[in-house]
C-alpha cells in the first residue's frame, strides 16, 4: 500500500487545527502508520524544502518551520500521495478550492498549514528523512474491509 509524508505546519500548531486536520485524514479513509510533534532542526528543514533553496522566499519558510513545533505523520493508502494533496488542496490558500484543509483553514501562502509529498518519489524521501523505521506501524484496520473493495 502507498505510503505518503504529511506535515502539520507550526501555524496550525499554534492554530490548534492539529485535531481538526488528523480528523480530515482519518475520515478520509488514510491511515495514519506514524506520527510525532516536534521541534525541527535547522538542517532538517533546510534538507527537506531542498528543492526551493534558489527561491526568493526560501529563508523565511525555513525560519517558519523552526518557529514553533510541527506534527509530522505517515499516512497509508491506496493512491496515498495524490489523495493527500488533493485534500490539502492548492499552495496558496486563497486559490485552494473550499472543502480542502487550505480552503477551508488557510489564508495566505506563507502560512498555509500543512505539507503533503507532491510524488511517490518525494514521499519516500520524505519518510526516509523525518522518520525511522521502528517509528513507523504496520496493522490491519477494521475498517480497511469497508474501504477497499
Ligand atoms: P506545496 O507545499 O504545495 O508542495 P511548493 O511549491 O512545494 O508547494 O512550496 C513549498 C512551500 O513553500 C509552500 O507550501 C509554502 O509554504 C512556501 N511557498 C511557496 N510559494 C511561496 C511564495 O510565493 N511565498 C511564500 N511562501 C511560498
Ligand atoms: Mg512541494
Amino acid at each position: 500500500m502507498e505510503k505518503t509524508f504529511v506535515m502539520i505546519k507550526p501555524d496550525a500548531v499554534q492554530r490548534n487545527l492539529v485535531g481538526e486536520i488528523i480528523s480530515r485524514i482519518e475520515r478520509k479513509g488514510l491511515k495514519l502508520v506514524a506520527g510525532k510533534l516536534m521541534s525541527v532542526p535547522k538542517s532538517l528543514a533546510e534538507e527537506h524544502y531542498v528543492e526551493h533553496t534558489d527561491k526568493p522566499f526560501y529563508n523565511d519558510l525555513v525560519s517558519f518551520i523552526t518557529s514553533a513545533p510541527v506534527f509530522a505523520m505517515v499516512l497509508e493508502g491506496e493512491d496515498a500521495v495524490k489523495v493527500a494533496r488533493h485534500i490539502i488542496g492548492e499552495t496558496n490558500p486563497s486559490e485552494a478550492t473550499p472543502g480542502t484543509i487550505r480552503g477551508d483553514l488557510g489564508l495566505t501562502v506563507g502560512r498555509n498549514i500543512i505539507h503533503g509529498s507532491d510524488s511517490v518519489e518525494s514521499a519516500e524521501k520524505e519518510i526516509n528523512l523525518w522518520f525511522n523505521e521502528d517509528e513507523i506501524s504496520d496493522y490491519e484496520s477494521p475498517q480497511d474491509a469497508w474501504l477497499y473493495e
